[in-house]
């Protein structure tokens, strides 16, 4: 039996959420212990290692602002980098700042009970027992993967792989037969990368998804140096922006549908030949507004039209929901990818994958043969990770139990019934309707002021009150209600996995939510019970 170690916070994950928790806490002189179940620091980073793994924030946006030096020594290499940078980046913020020495690695929680009488949270992981006052979940928004249950999956002889959980060791497809299940974000950057190796490649699409050209590049050495003698107006610029994300395309009040035909064309081509998100905002009734959102999906249909070669090929890869319902995708030659030879695209929407097989799968009533299955089949996502660690608040009330009509939290920071715990991005806050390291960094602020402030209180527990997490789920969902964003089938949604509760989950709009926040830590935590 493992001695049990105590401390004031145990921090869950050593992603970007849980180093700078444990950064800032150990700064206030807070006993903090990490906990992380890979074996180095990361998180998202760490295990999405597939090929073309790549972030679609610009990189000098998607870095953290906390620390001025490190803001100016680190230098990006590309306009989005790739996996191996961003891991890089992780593992130099751990180093500098002696992070790795308050993890235990290779440590999965398995259980998180809350003592009522001590109100204290005992973590149970595979390695050790911790005893702690507060328990700050930095578990990532999209770290639990989905690998549906595919029937006849062990028979399978060859290899599998999903790209959430990709290998540490290089995986070489070089002459072999490849399948990918799934065309959302991670198959758009994985499929033109994995093609450049394989003999064969076939796409397995259930639902084909809009991308638009990331153009992704060498990073501008001017650029990079402008930016950083600017870099605090433009971080302020960046959290006053509804996305959390500076484009270098203002944003406007214009609607698609009113606007001329050429005028419309110049702009949606000037906006496709630069790259990335800055597309989606061309118009500001997008997410608003039917007419004009499926002029700007059907401008995207041409511009698939145009470039697959195989008109075929072409319909099935245009989308007809809407435009931006789904988190949108960016690649690099996604779409001339299905001009090679050597890659096929089966459209699975009638059916599904039926069966897998011993020597590949079954679909669309064809028997077909592999080397290897890529399932890139997403995420159990904002919950998940969440739901994993088996939490029990009071009374032997689980989180599994007080989230079975979807989470329910105040601010995405607080759980009725669970006090003391902290959610970093959880679900109800902006997370990943923005720029993830900007709204970590905000959320680990405010855990930060919240435990000085308790301290200096000499209170010992924190908990949202049910009244404040139902008003503010209601909240999240009439914004959402206003957007075209709940008429798809979105993991926002949890609509992705079977049996999940249809909840839109994030919030939409980051400044006003900052400023809830601040509002509530000085109007005393109101919202939540303090003892
Ligand atoms: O996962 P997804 P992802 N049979 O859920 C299909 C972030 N990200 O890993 O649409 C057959 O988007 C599913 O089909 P359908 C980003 O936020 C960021 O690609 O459900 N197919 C879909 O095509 C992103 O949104 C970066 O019909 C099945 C695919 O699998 C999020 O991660 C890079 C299936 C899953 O797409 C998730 O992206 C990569 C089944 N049973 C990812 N089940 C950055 O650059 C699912 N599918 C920052």
């Amino acid at each position: 039996m493992s001695l049990v170690e105590e401390c004031d916070v145990v921090v869950v994950g050593a992603g970007f959420g849980g180093l700078y928790s444990l950064y800032l806490l150990r700064q206030e002189g807070f006993d903090v212990k990490g906990v992380e179940r890979g074996d180095g620091v990361g998180g998202t980073w760490y295990w999405n290692r597939y090929p073309g793994a790549r972030c679609d924030v610009e990189s000098l946006q998607y870095s953290y602002s906390f620390d001025p030096e490190l803001q100016q020594e680190w230098e990006w290499t590309e306009r989005y980098a790739g996996q191996p940078e961003i891991l890089k980046y992780a593992e130099h913020v751990s180093d500098r700042f002696d992070l790795e020495s308050l993890i235990a690695f290779n440590s999965t929680v398995e259980a998180a009970d809350y003592d009522e009488i001590t109100n204290t949270w005992t973590i149970t992981t595979n390695r050790d027992t911790y005893r702690s006052r507060f328990l700050v979940a930095a578990t990532g928004c999209l770290s639990t993967t989905n690998l549906p249950d595919f029937e006849g999956l062990a028979n399978f002889e060859g290899d599998v792989y999903h790209t959430g959980r990709w290998p540490h060791q290089t995986v070489d497809f070089s002459g072999r037969r490849v399948a990918v299940v799934g065309t959302g974000s991670s198959a758009v950057q994985a499929i033109p990368v994995i093609a450049e190796q394989a003999s064969q490649l076939t796409v397995f699409q259930r639902t084909p998804n809009y991308s638009v050209p990331a153009r992704n590049q060498p990073l501008d050495p001017r650029v990079q140096a402008e930016t950083k003698e600017n870099y605090d107006e433009l971080r302020h610029a960046a959290r006053i922006e509804r996305s959390g994300i500076l484009s270098i395309f203002p944003p406007n009040e214009d609607s698609a549908k009113e606007a001329h035909s050429s005028e419309f064309d110049a702009r949606m081509d000037e906006r496709w030949e630069h790259g990335g998100f800055g597309f989606y905002r061309a118009y500001a009734d997008i997410g608003i507004d039917t007419t004009s959102n499926e002029r700007i999906a059907e401008y995207v249909r041409g511009q698939i039209s145009q470039v697959v070669d195989d008109p075929e090929t072409a319909r099935l890869l245009a989308p007809t929901n809407t435009i931006a319902c789904k988190r949108p995708c960016l690649d690099t030659h996604y779409y001339e990818t299905f001009n090679s030879e050597h890659v096929n695209l089966v459209d699975i929407s009638d059916g599904g994958i039926e069966q897998i097989t011993k020597t590949g799968l079954r679909a669309d009533g064809q028997d077909f043969e592999f080397d290897a299955l890529i399932f890139a089949t997403g995420f159990d996502a904002m919950t998940g990770a969440l739901l994993k660690m088996n939490i029990t608040g009071k009374g032997g009330c689980t989180l599994e139990d007080a989230w079975s009509a979807g989470p329910r939290t105040y601010l995405g920071l607080g759980v009725p019934e669970f006090p003391n715990l902290f959610t970093v991005t959880g679900p109800g806050s902006p997370s990943v309707l923005t720029n993830m390291i900007l709204a970590i960094e905000q959320h680990v602020e405010w855990i930060r002021d919240c435990l000085v402030a308790m301290r200096q209180q000499n209170l010992i527990s924190i908990e949202a009150t049910a009244t404040a997490a139902d008003s503010w789920v209601d909240h999240v969902n009439s914004i959402a209600d206003q957007t075209l964003y709940p008429t798809c089938n979105s993991w926002y949604l949890g609509a992705n996995i079977p049996g999940k509760t249809r909840v839109f989950m994030p919030l939409i709009g980051y400044p006003p939510y900052a400023e809830k926040c601040r509002q509530v830590a000085e109007n005393n935590y109101e919202g939540f019970r303090l003892e």
